[in-house]
């Protein structure tokens, strides 16, 4: 089965291609003129196993903030095109990740409906100069553009690098789960449709 897809989307903020194929894992190549939201990314597909090619740049001199989301937007749109129809997919995902004193909890449901629910309580803190609320901009981006219910929990933990490196890897498992395919042929709904 293949499960590929190539991504691109360009606007007067960003310019962003994705290859994404969730079928033949490698050394994700992610390049988003962004180091921090980069380092990021790869924590995700590697340990999420997505073969990811990633380039991205934008008006980074302005904020990272326009860059951030739409990445989030463009993940979310590949996942939303090779996973087509939701057939035999497992569909649900969870995982606690711990990193050192962090731990957080990612619990996701590619239901088609997109909704990011960023539990309070994580670090407010800027890393390496990019503000820590361009984060949840990220996921709210792949939620809404994927069609997840995305719930993101911080549970503890005092340094942010940790923190939102572990929200990275918690995401790519959990959705690592969600897409695994069902040995059972159908939709992993009652109502018969994602
Ligand atoms: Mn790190």
């Amino acid at each position: 089965m293949s499960r590929q897809v190539n991504v691109s989307r360009t606007t007067k903020e960003t310019s962003i291609t994705l290859t994404l194929d969730l079928e033949a894992f490698h050394a994700p190549q992610i390049d988003t003129s962004v180091p921090l939201l980069s380092h990021f990314l790869t924590a995700f597909a590697f340990h999420g196993r997505f073969g990811m090619v990633l380039k991205a740049e934008g008006d980074i001199e302005v904020d990272p903030h326009h860059l951030v989301e739409d990445v989030g937007l463009v993940i979310g749109q590949a996942f939303h095109e090779v996973l087509g129809d939701r057939q035999n997919i497992t569909r649900f995902g969870q995982r606690y990740l711990p990193m050192d004193e962090a731990l957080v909890l990612c619990a996701l449901d590619l239901s088609g409906r997109g909704q990011c629910y960023w539990a309070p309580g994580f670090p407010d803190r800027s890393i390496n100069g990019i503000n820590a609320e361009v984060w949840p901009e990220f996921f709210h981006g792949f939620a809404r553009q994927s069609g997840t219910t995305l719930h993101l929990r911080y549970v503890s933990g005092d340094n942010a690098h940790h923190v939102y490196e572990a929200t990275f890897k918690a995401f790519g498992r959990a959705l690592a789960e969600a897409v695994t395919p069902l040995d059972t042929a159908g939709i992993s709904s009652t109502k018969g449709v994602l």
